[in-house]
């Protein structure tokens, strides 16, 4: 039996040798790089912190103490030590283990969110609810140099570090990486800290202080009280950490699994917050992911890298024709320059570009600067990473319109992330902010004209939406309707089918289901879905049913938007709206997920016999869309 197989759950690391650690490290790299290629997945991050984990695994005592994972994308090797191995099988698969921790597979799991820099606020309120409630559980969170840069990250600082008698570790697990490397003032400060002479000195304090005391158990009051003394004695340097009033350890080899032991044991002990730094590599012990400049195999597609022509490509480079012939144009990422399409704008015009670090809330209103400066700023970030920058959105861009151009990648369903990165909510919290125009194209061609559009416009904030993967074959529009493009048009007037951004094709699929049932369909692409275009209400109140569909939460989306104009302009056409539903989607194919939801040309089409009087509502409820919600 391999050392891998003989792991059920972590006690059964604390019988281990250091050489047998030594081994089982070595053997969970190898299945890592085996399993996570095969799946996709984050690969660079989990072969960082491989030893982190066997350590923390043996000094903290889960699921009593409770570990929570920043992110929760470097979890991998946690989901390995407590007993889901074999589910790397099915990882990210529907049905298979989450890519990021998740109650429902594991009494270890904590944070299931992967939006990053909560932790610290997640193990603070833990800690509180323990202190209060009489629990004798440790709290320790796992926090990437990355994620570190996060505003909520400080906010929880502030409140940690005041409360001296609150048990709580923060290990920062400082790869000097988020994708690229980490930027900015606090990555300087960890550097330095990185080139104190404090992991020597903790060493040799380490083997007296802890000599006696056990890796897991008791706190013993002498070791408990050496180990206060030992780390007031061992603070160095007298850094920012320490300023704030938090004890700080290291900085720790991450990859010495028993330095990292020794600085998790005295943290453990110590009665109060404290600050363990752990220096490790990402991607270590696998040659691809060491060498690999950009984002040391961040994460890893099956099959290798993307082949075909993808959404953001197409933006990157209409980015960089537009900034040619306008020297007002900056942009905005929130520590995701290659992945958002900004890596070539960089290159040309560094001087134009900003990486301000996991921000967005910052990123935001930091574009209403540059913009109130006389720049035109580009935030380009993930469609679901804009919930973090609402109110930035509402109350300091639009409120003072600004001039700001949202460019939101990896909208609607991704898919095998998981629940909480499908940018599902971008259309209804960017459809409730007055004055920003938001525009879905369908194609790359409309991309690159929404995107022209969209900066053009100096009065106010604009914003272009657009999926994951690979563009589709441009769409031509047979006609104009107002501002709206038609796509199609045979028949009588029956059905007005209104097509939200890349959903244009599977609309295309449902006018061609019900032309075969002598329905007759116009599809429109109104291009812009906020504000709602004059000339659909008109075209509407010709047909006999309109029908919306969109890629994002039916819940306040584009569908609700075109409700509000027919009911504005007193057009009675029976109206349904079919978009995902209110609900937390598990990982899957996007396809899969997608036409769960009723977005395929079938279920489109069948929406349109029932709305139509052409066919009743089956009875039978496994006919229907498995996830369509009624009541939202
Ligand atoms: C709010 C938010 N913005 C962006 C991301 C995308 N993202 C995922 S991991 C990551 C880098 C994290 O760096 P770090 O915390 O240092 O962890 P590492 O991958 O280096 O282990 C980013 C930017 C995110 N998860 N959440």
């Amino acid at each position: 039996m391999s050392l891998l197989e003989s792991i059920r759950e972590p006690t059964d690391l604390r019988r281990l040798s250091r050489t047998e650690l030594d081994g089982l490290a070595r053997e969970i790299r190898d299945f890592l790089v085996t399993e996570v290629t095969r799946t996709g997945g984050h690969l660079g991050p989990n072969l960082g912190v491989v030893e982190l984990t066997l350590a923390l695994h043996r000094v903290f005592d889960s699921p009593r103490d409770r570990i929570v994972w920043d992110t929760g994308h470097q979890a991998y090797v946690h989901k390995i030590v407590t007993g889901r191995a074999a589910g790397f099988a099915q990882l990210r698969q529907a049905g298979g283990l989450s890519g990021y921790p998740s109650r429902s597979e594991s009494e270890h799991d904590v944070l299931e969110s992967s939006h990053a820099s909560a932790a610290l606020s997640w193990a603070d309120g833990i800690a509180k609810a323990y202190q209060l409630t009489g629990a004798d559980r440790a709290v320790v969170a796992v926090v990437g140099d990355g994620a570190l840069t996060g505003g909520m990250c400080w906010e929880a600082l502030n409140n940690i570090s005041v409360a001296k008698d609150r048990p709580l570790v923060i290990v920062v697990n400082d790869n000097t990486r988020s994708y690229a490397p980490t930027t900015g003032g606090l990555a300087d400060h960890l550097a330095t800290l990185r080139t104190s002479k404090g992991y020597e000195r903790f060493l040799e304090w380490g083997k007296q202080a802890l000599k006696s005391t056990p890796v897991v158990g008791d706190t013993v009051y002498g070791a408990v009280h050496g180990a206060k003394k030992g780390l007031k004695d061992f603070i160095a340097p007298q850094g920012m950490f320490e300023d704030l009033g938090l004890k700080y350890v290291g900085p720790v080899d991450g990859h010495d699994v028993e330095a990292v032991e020794q600085a998790l044991t005295a943290a453990r002990n110590f009665g109060g917050p404290v600050i363990v730094h752990c220096m490790t590599e990402k991607g270590r012990g696998y040659a691809a992911a060491e060498n690999h400049e950009l984002d040391k195999l961040h994460q890893v597609r099956p099959g290798g890298p993307a082949r075909g022509r993808s959404w953001t490509s197409i933006f990157s480079e209409e980015l960089c024709a537009v900034a040619a012939r306008r020297d007002d144009i900056v942009a905005i990422t929130a520590s995701m320059l290659e992945p958002t399409g900004l890596a070539p704008f960089a290159a040309a015009y560094p001087r134009r570009v900003f990486d301000v670090g996991i921000a967005e809330q910052h990123a935001v209103t930091s574009a209403a600067g540059l913009s109130f400066g006389g720049l035109h700023p580009v935030v380009a970030i993930y469609a679901t990473f804009a919930n973090r920058a609402f109110d930035q959105t509402v109350m300091d861009v639009a409120l003072h319109r600004q001039a700001v151009t949202f460019v939101l990648d990896r909208a609607g369903v991704t898919g095998d992330d998981g629940a909480s990165h499908n940018g599902m909510w971008d259309l209804t919290i960017m459809s409730l902010v007055p004055g920003l125009r938001l525009a879905a194209p369908r194609d790359g061609q409309r991309l690159r004209e929404l995107f022209g559009e969209a900066v053009a416009i100096e009065d106010g904030p604009t914003a272009v939406r657009f999926p994951k993967g690979n563009v589709p074959a441009d769409i031509p529009a047979i006609s104009r309707a107002g501002g709206m493009d038609v796509l199609h048009r045979a028949g009588p007037e029956d059905v007005l089918i209104v097509s939200f951004g890349a959903t244009a094709q599977i609309c295309l699929g449902a006018a061609a289901l019900l032309a075969d049932q002598e329905v007759g369909v116009t599809v429109v692409d109104p291009r812009w879905v906020s504000p709602v275009d004059p000339a659909l209400p008109p075209l509407a109140a010709r047909h006999k049913l309109v029908i919306t569909v969109e890629d994002s939460s039916r819940a306040g989306g584009a569908g609700s938007g075109v409700a509000r104009a027919l009911e504005d302009a007193d057009v009675d056409v029976p109206l349904r709206t079919i978009g995902l539903p209110k609900q937390f989607l598990d990982h899957g194919k996007p396809a899969d997920v997608r036409a769960a939801a009723g977005l395929n040309p079938a279920a489109i089409a069948e929406r349109a016999l029932i709305g139509l009087k052409r066919k009743t509502s089956a009875p039978d409820p496994a006919a229907e869309p498995a996830m369509v919600e009624r009541s939202a």
